[in-house]
């Protein structure tokens, strides 16, 4: 777990064994503290360096370890026998210093890095704060303002920027190890003292509080509701106020009440939930591990529409090469403009240059034939997609693989007009493409699994969350969404107001309540979904009861509030009224109340009271149960996929750790008690009858199971045994 090296007849090379980051696991600690302790005893040994394996220094903390107790020494004793020792101790970072492994740094008398590393105290992202003296450390080394940055955010940095804010003492272009036994060896004679930065004074600004109630004010309005980044503030205040014993004090008991919330434990699953999702699976058994991806040098997108130009720009700025397609010269200049000034936007941003000359507009698609992969984004139409795939299959190369963006329609029905099934997946993007992080991929019965290994490791190139679904209608995101918003809509026939569901929401964790989101999103391409589908417009049979369609309860105030041309932040009117056409500033409309009490009187429904318990409930319970259908009919393969496609598709609030992780958190007793209760008050809305076998399975598994708490959670979703 460290490797102890006697070097140059005289320093000690320490290096960190334990891939695939050299995490601080209890055997790590205890190698740390062993390899110390031979080194600081050895009258050979005159200097120490440590380093990582494998060129990464340490990625912190053994995140699994926090689900059990203690074992093992405990980190900050071990570290705090480098700082002590009379010997000098340089890190040699190279890959990242994160979290405990910047922390242990810190606890060196010298930092070198490799010109390419980075380093952060990302805890905060996983419901924590630095809690092996980071927040104290910090500060008296680059400042409270720098440090605060940085603790509070978990924004990881650069060589060259720790260089800048005086965190490490050079950057190398070289071997940072190389470099830093030349380093250590110079260092031998010098004082130690003024290198032990828990003698430093914390610089103190002289408006201190001001500083600290501006970033108090700046977190709670990023992050309402969340702990760990308050906690952190209030760590840094003691760096700057107590004395270093005082504030390692203060430091341990904010960690002891973060480090048992729940918060924590939801942040923490969705670390491990991200990365699970990537491990896709298909019910072939093909899998993330057996299926080789195709390298994709080129590709096509077809129609320039909002999603189009996103595709297009996520494509480019991987350095794919991307043909751009549109149907009329006047739509192709336009999305060509878009697309430049975003990529030009984009480059700008990152400090690199745009990579115009990758692109290629044309109005052809027989310009298609050699490329490597073609995403179709054009409208929502499945008469226009399958014209759009039959083309395709005559004029690309035998080889190509066909995806379509499409956000929910059958994508087997597409695969079934081309020469190449094997080669048609769904690629789902969100919108704005080029900023949203998720992609479901959506696996056809007839997708090859090397279709969708491409698909996915694509969607990896991209920078995106790729999560596996089947094909099923709305896949798993927007299939889920649907008894979400009717919930919301039959809450307000019921007696409740746009206001006070999007604040109950709100106060949940949500950025944004469900009309909020929906006036931004516009409420007219729901509608005109609707109507397609005749649960509204002209085509609705007059025989159907007003508030049923399809033999459920169908709430027809949305449509309403669309037939007074009501769409949203774009029109300036939506379920809230804005001061202007594309205003954000959303405010309560007088009219929506009219609507609302007249549609009542009209359909003799007496409002009642609706406590915020019953719309959370009633919202995210409904959620968690079309989750366990979605598991039932195989269309996801855990909840944890479901859990990222709502943290990244639909900001489900990180903290609460997605829709199946709060159910469990909930108790899935409480959630199945719950459901069957309003399905009782409800019968004609069969989104919220339970599936009780799933509920009673995953509850049975939860208790037995031995697994960390997280994992646990998570697996009892699914009624794994
Ligand atoms: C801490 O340090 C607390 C201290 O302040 C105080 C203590 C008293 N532990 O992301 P990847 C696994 S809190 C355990 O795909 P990349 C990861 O699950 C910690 N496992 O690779 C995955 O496993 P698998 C603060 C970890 O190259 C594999 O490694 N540190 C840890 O894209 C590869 O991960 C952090 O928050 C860990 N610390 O990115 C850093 N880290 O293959 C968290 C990774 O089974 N880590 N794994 O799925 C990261 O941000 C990224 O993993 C990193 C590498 C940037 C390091």
């Amino acid at each position: 777990m460290a490797r102890y090296e006697l070097v140059k007849r005289s320093v000690a090379l320490i290096t960190l064994t334990n891939p695939p980051v050299n995490a601080l696991s209890s055997p790590v600690r205890h190698a740390i503290a062993n390899s110390m302790e031979r080194a600081l005893s050895d009258p050979k040994v005159r200097a120490v360096v440590i380093c990582g394996e494998n060129g990464r220094f340490c990625g912190g903390a053994d995140i699994r370890e926090f689900a059990g107790p203690l074992r093992g020494p405990p980190l900050i004793p071990v570290l705090e026998a480098i700082e002590a020792g009379d010997k000098p101790v340089v890190a040699a970072i190279e890959g990242m210093a994160l979290g405990g492994g910047f922390e242990l740094a810190l606890f060196c008398h010298y930092r070198i890095a490799q010109s390419k590393a980075r380093l952060g105290l990302p805890e905060v992202t996983l419901g924590i704060l630095p809690a092996a003296g980071g927040t104290q450390r910090l500060p008296r080394l680059i400042g409270i303002p720098a440090a605060l940055e940085m603790i509070t955010t978990g924004r990881h940095i650069s060589a060259q920027e720790a260089l800048k804010l005086g965190i490490v003492d050079q950057v190398t272009d070289q071997n940072a190890c190389e470099t830093a036994l030349e380093f250590a060896l110079k260092a031998v004679g010098k004082p130690l003292s003024p290198r032990r930065v828990s003698t430093l004074t914390t610089p103190c600004p002289p408006d201190l509080d001001a500083l600290l109630e501006a970033a108090t004010m700046q977190v709670k309005k990023k992050t309402p509701g969340v702990m760990a980044p308050l906690a952190c503030i209030q760590a840094v205040r003691a760096a700057a106020t107590m004395p270093y014993s005082k504030g390692m004090k203060q430091e341990s008991e904010l960690m002891a009440t973060l480090f048992n919330s729940g918060q924590a434990r939801a942040l923490q699953y969705c670390f491990f939930a991200q990365r699970t999702a990537g491990k896709w699976t298909l019910p072939s058994g093909a899998q993330w591990n057996n299926s080789k991806p195709r390298e994709i040098r080129s590709a096509a997108v077809i129609g320039l529409g909002t999603m189009g130009r996103g595709i297009v720009v996520s494509l480019a700025r991987v350095g794919i090469s991307v043909i751009a397609v549109e149907s009329e010269k006047k739509l192709l200049e336009n999305g060509r403009q878009m697309v430049i000034g975003m990529l030009e936007r984009d480059a700008k941003r990152r400090g690199v240059s745009a990579s115009l000359n990758l692109l290629k507009f044309t109005l052809s698609l027989q310009d298609l034939k050699d490329v490597d992969l073609v995403i179709e984004a054009v409208f929502e139409d499945m008469a226009l997609k399958k014209r759009v795939f039959q083309e395709l299959s005559k004029v690309c190369r035998p080889g190509t693989l066909l995806c379509t963006n499409t956000s929910g329609l059958d994508v087997d029905a597409l695969a079934g007009v081309t020469d190449r099934p094997h080669l048609v997946a769904g690629m789902h993007f969100f919108s704005p493409a080029h900023v949203m992080k998720l992609l479901e991929v959506v696996c056809g019965p007839r997708s090859s699994s090397e279709t969708i290994a491409t698909a996915m490791s694509l969607g990896k190139k991209m920078g995106k969350v790729s999560v596996a679904v089947g094909n099923c209608p709305g896949f798993v995101g927007n299939r889920m969404l649907k008894p979400y918003l009717d919930q919301a809509t039959f809450l307000l026939e019921e007696g409740a107001t746009p206001e006070q569901i999007d604040k109950a929401l709100e106060d949940f964790g949500f950025a944004m309540g469900v009309f909020r989101m929906s006036d931004l999103a516009g409420l007219d391409v729901g509608w005109r979904v609707r109507k397609e589908s005749g649960l509204t417009g002209p085509d609705v049979d007059p025989k159907n009861p007003p508030r049923k369609r399809q033999g459920r309860r169908y709430c027809p105030i949305p449509d309403m509030v669309c037939e007074q041309g009501r769409f949203g932040q774009k029109t300036g009117r939506g379920w809230y009224k804005y001061d202007k056409p594309g205003d954000t500033n959303a405010k309560p409309d007088p009219l929506i109340q009219n609507l609302l009490e007249t549609y009542r009187s009209r359909y003799g429904i007496q409002p009642r009271n609706i406590s915020d318990q019953e719309i959370i409930e009633r919202c995210l319970f409904v959620l968690a149960n079309e989750g366990f259908r979605i598991l039932e009919d195989g269309m996801a393969a855990r909840p944890e996929d479901i859990d990222v496609i709502y943290l990244f598709g639909y900001a489900f609030p990180r903290h609460r750790g997605g829709p199946m992780f709060y159910a469990s958190m909930v108790g899935l007793e409480r959630v199945l008690e719950r459901l069957e209760h309003y399905h009782q008050a409800h019968p004609d809305v069969p989104h919220l009858e339970p599936i009780t076998m799933a509920y009673t399975g995953a509850q049975k598994a939860l208790k037995s199971d031995k697994l960390d708490e997280a994992q646990a959670l998570a697996k009892s979703c699914a009624g794994r045994p």
